[in-house]
């Protein structure tokens, strides 16, 4: 077998992948394929990427093998069994090799030959790299292929090259084997790679010293045959069963679940968290609650189980208390998979140093000394990780277009397309770069998906006759800013971890791994290609194109809940009556989350102008009087209550910490135009009227609507601007209804889809206004005269057929000399900002309207 590719390096190619892993490997697999001249280059001695390197005792994957392999050869898949549920490192190296073998891909791979430098050449088209050995290649694409942990981190701690001792990296493992039998040893590092190593050289050494800055979660691996269930499936379905980890979140196939981890009774969170922890995987313990990922007291109740378990397991309570990690959620630094590691600190020789106590304070000549104690070893094994995802690929002086390298463009953090490209850096792939799923996802499956997607790329481009692909800056920006919203919704950006870029000094903190799962993503990617490669501009010798966009606009936590409306195939409201309607809206509202604890409910009347308005008084839990908000629910005039908007409700009482008085109205088409303006000003009236009774500060009415409610909110402060009062200090219009006219373009936009349809919001309007009515400023505030309102907080968004008249209105006041806060709810529809505690990206848009609300609180209104 020959290890290191033979012959002269050419002095062109058509691609140069620097990388023989997982992906490299795959990668030149599939560029034969298309006939592409292609090199590879590895720093290593031979294929296996990650697995070539990290040789220390007890490596293995942390994805069931059976799931961590290549699915594009069905004869590859029936050649190779594996011998365990999570293969040992030789072992996977061993079928990395066999995989070389097997497609003969060694001879056109440079080993012990790194990519220093790397500079696009725009007149040529090509890319000039140039080894470290001083050799050049230039190429058409350029493809690193590099992966996502694969540069240790240099130990940062003061005195490590004055230590005389053997010192080993877990990352860069020496090939032959390190014997610790009757040697003082000790571990610098408790991630996974720690976890995985302690009980091994604990086995070995006399005695092990285990120096813990952060505890880890861990679980037990449960290691042993591969799963039989998984093997029957592969072996009846293996089509069916790769499809579904394609399209599966994570990777892997799996059933998600709708339990949440904070409504579930304490017996069913116990059994689900038991039969997780009994199967000793990842997903599994990563999927307990479906809300276990975004909500802190659902994830707590995990978290704390697993202490349960280290605290049952670990004989000495302080010991026990020390290995609990308690500073940050479950799953928002990698968890581990172990084989008997908290059992080892039972061991009598094996101690645990807790570095939050006593810190090193420096590395010595003969050992570790610590704020309290000097130790001395005969070996130092740091197992502390990787500059991970970025650092391998600023690690290469990579130039282009402008001569800006990749090192200063991300110098914030990592800015790409789809994490597979970057702007200024034409025909250059990332293979699961950062803002991709990578190391959030079973890293096979992700990197054949971007091995694909590259491939079939690059195939399209030739039978098209182009040869150069960047990504627009639009595309770039709207991608980023996905991510970043993906990540905002998650409890992952509480950690201090390496998805983060925390664990590397002067690292930017930005979440690097794209979260919204592997089906989502591979999803955009798709749509992407098929839509002519949305967002990327394309050259070549047959022109130039360009169809540029954002491909992910929408809110991701909005997006899941109209995939999931969608899949229910409801009737459109608008062909209900009005009566099954509002039976349809009230079941729906029943089985919402209720929102917060506020200080006091009371259901109450008011009078009206045609009898009673039933209304419902919501009290901050401060001690009063509090500002005063009277507020009117949406639902088209139509539908509602005060039980419709009642989590809002609980929302603005205690982010703007007023009394909100929220009162119902009559509905068409019952009651139709003018009733439900003239019962909201009564209310107004009322309110402002008994504000002392009611425990509100006099003379601080706000008044506040969403949608309808929005509209007969407008109108209340006309119709009270023009009868002298009540005296209303600010107004809060919510998405507002305010103009007749369904022409403008946010209805053609965003008319289908968004739950608010076009389709809807007329029928709305035909049960409540005759046409001629219309256009009356009763109806249509947007037509009546707008000086000399109250100051104004109008929140529209992006995604809703009312945003232009909203738009509209807000402009409209501001041109009348209104001061007004115009809040855009980017990536939201209509419904968004009511969904509490379902759209969780809705909460930061509710935080700044409190905020907007008190600062407009102050703000005398001009007339
Ligand atoms: O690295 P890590 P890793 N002084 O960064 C500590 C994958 N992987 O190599 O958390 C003292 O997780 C550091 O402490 P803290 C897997 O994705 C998979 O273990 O920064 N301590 C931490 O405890 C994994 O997540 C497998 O406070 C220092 C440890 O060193 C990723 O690779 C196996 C320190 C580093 O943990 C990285 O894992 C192995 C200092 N100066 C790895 N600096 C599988 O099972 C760092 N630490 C497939």
């Amino acid at each position: 077998m020959a290890i290191a590719g033979s012959g002269v390096l050419p002095a062109e190619v058509d691609v140069a992948v620097v990388g023989a892993g997982f992906s490299g490997l795959y990668m030149l697999y599939r560029l034969r394929g298309l006939g592409l001249r292609t090199v590879v280059f590895d720093d290593a001695g031979d294929v296996g990427g990650t697995w070539y390197w990290n040789r220390y005792p007890g490596a293995r994957c942390d994805v069931p093998t059976t799931d961590y392999a290549y699915s594009f050869d069905a004869l590859l898949e029936e050649d190779w069994v594996w011998s365990e549920k999570y293969a040992t490192q030789p072992e996977i190296l061993a079928y990395l090799r066999h995989v070389a073998d097997r497609y003969d891909l060694r001879r056109d791979i440079r080993f012990g030959t790194r990519i220093t430098a790397a500079a696009w050449d725009e007149a040529a088209r090509r890319w000039r790299l140039r080894t470290g050995d001083g050799n050049e290649v230039s190429c058409r694409y350029y493809i690193m292929a590099s992966g996502c942990l694969s540069l240790p981190k240099a130990p940062d701690i003061d005195g490590v090259d004055r230590y005389r001792g053997e010192v080993y990296l877990t990352g860069r493992w020496p090939h032959d084997r390190v014997d610790f039998s009757g040697k003082r040893v000790a571990v610098v590092g408790t991630g996974s790679s720690g976890i995985q190593c302690i009980p091994l050289i604990a086995g070995e050494a006399t005695r092990l010293t285990v120096f813990q800055r952060t505890p880890n979660f861990s679980v037990p691996a449960r290691n042993g045959p591969p799963p039989a269930d998984r093997v029957t499936q592969l072996a009846t379905d293996r089509d069916g069963y790769r499809e579904a980890a394609r399209w599966s979140r994570g990777g892997v196939p799996r059933e998600l679940t709708d339990v949440s981890g904070v409504t579930a009774p304490e017996q069913v969170r116990r059994e689900r968290f038991e039969a997780a922890w009994q199967a000793g995987e990842l997903f599994a313990i990563l999927g307990v609650f479906s809300d276990q990922g975004v909500n802190a007291v659902s994830n707590d109740h995990v978290a704390e189980m697993i202490r349960e378990k280290i605290r049952a397991v670990v004989s000495d309570a302080d010991v026990a208390d020390a290995l609990c990690p308690k500073d940050y959620p479950f799953g928002t630094k990698r968890p581990c998979l172990d084989s008997s590691y908290f059992e080892t600190f039972n061991l009598p020789h094996v101690r645990l140093v807790d570095l939050r106590r006593t810190p090193i304070t420096a590395v010595t000549e003969a050992g570790i000394d610590t704020a309290e104690e000097s130790f001395e070893f005969d070996a130092i094994v740091f197992a502390t990780g990787f500059d991970a995802m970025t650092g391998p690929l600023v690690s290469v002086a990579v130039t282009g277009t402008d001569g800006v390298t990749l090192e200063d463009k991300w110098q914030h953090g990592p800015v790409t397309y789809l994490g597979l490209m970057t702007t200024g850096f034409p025909n250059f792939f990332t293979i699961t770069g950062p803002q991709s799923p990578s190391v959030l996802s079973n890293m096979v499956v992700s990197i054949e998906q971007h091995v694909d997607w590259i491939a079939d790329c690059l195939r399209r481009l030739r039978a098209e006759n182009l040869d150069r692909i960047e990504p627009t800056p639009l595309a770039e920006a709207g991608w980023v800013q996905h991510n970043q919203d993906c990540a905002d919704i998650t409890l992952y950006p509480r950690a201090n971890s390496w998805y983060m870029g925390a664990n590397v000094p002067g690292k930017p903190r930005v979440f690097l791994p794209y979260v919204g799962g592997v089906d989502a993503y591979r999803r955009a990617c798709d749509e992407v290609a098929e839509k002519g490669f949305v967002g990327f501009r394309l050259d070549g010798p047959a022109g130039s194109r360009c169809n540029d966009g954002v491909i992910r606009r929408l809110q991701p936590d909005m997006a899941m809940v109209l995939d999931l409306v969608a899949s229910l195939g409801l009737p459109p409201i608008e062909t209900m009556s009005a009566a099954d309607a509002r039976a349809f809206s009230e079941a729906t509202a029943a089985s919402r989350p209720p929102g917060p604890e506020v200080g006091e409910i009371a259901d109450a009347v008011l009078p009206g102008p045609a009898g009673d308005l039933a209304y419902r008084l919501y009290r901050p839990p401060t001690q009063g009087p509090h500002p005063l908000i009277a507020y009117f629910h949406g639902g088209g005039w139509v539908l509602g209550s005060q039980d419709s908007d009642d989590p809002l409700c609980r929302d603005l009482c205690v982010r703007t910490g007023s009394v909100v008085v929220s009162v119902n109205y009559r509905h068409a088409p019952e009651d139709r135009f003018p009733a439900a303006a003239d019962d909201a000003f009564a209310a107004a009236n009322w309110i402002a009227a008994n504000a002392a009774a009611l425990g509100g500060i006099p003379g601080q009415l706000t008044v506040a609507g969403w949608s309808a409610g929005g509209n007969v909110a407008a109108i209340t402060c006309q119709l009270a601007r023009d009868a002298g009062g009540p005296d209303i200090a600010s107004q809060l219009l919510l998405a507002p209804v305010t103009d007749c006219d369904l022409a403008r373009p946010s209805y053609a936009s965003n008319g289908e889809g968004f739950i608010l349809t076009a389709g809807l919001m007329r029928w709305f309007w035909d049960h409540y206004a005759d046409a001629a009515d219309r256009a009356n400023p009763k109806a249509s505030p947007l037509r009546g005269t707008l000086a000399g309102l109250p100051p104004a907080v109008v929140v529209t968004a992006e995604f809703d057929p009312l945003r232009d008249e909203g738009d509209a209105y807000a402009e409209a006041l501001a041109a009348a000399g209104v001061p007004v806060r115009h809040i855009r709810a980017r990536g939201h529809t209509h419904t968004s900002l009511t969904m509490v505690d379902v759209v969780i990206s809705g909460a930061p848009v509710r935080a700044e309207i409190a905020e907007a609300l008190d600062s407009l609180r102050s703000v005398p209104a001009r007339s």
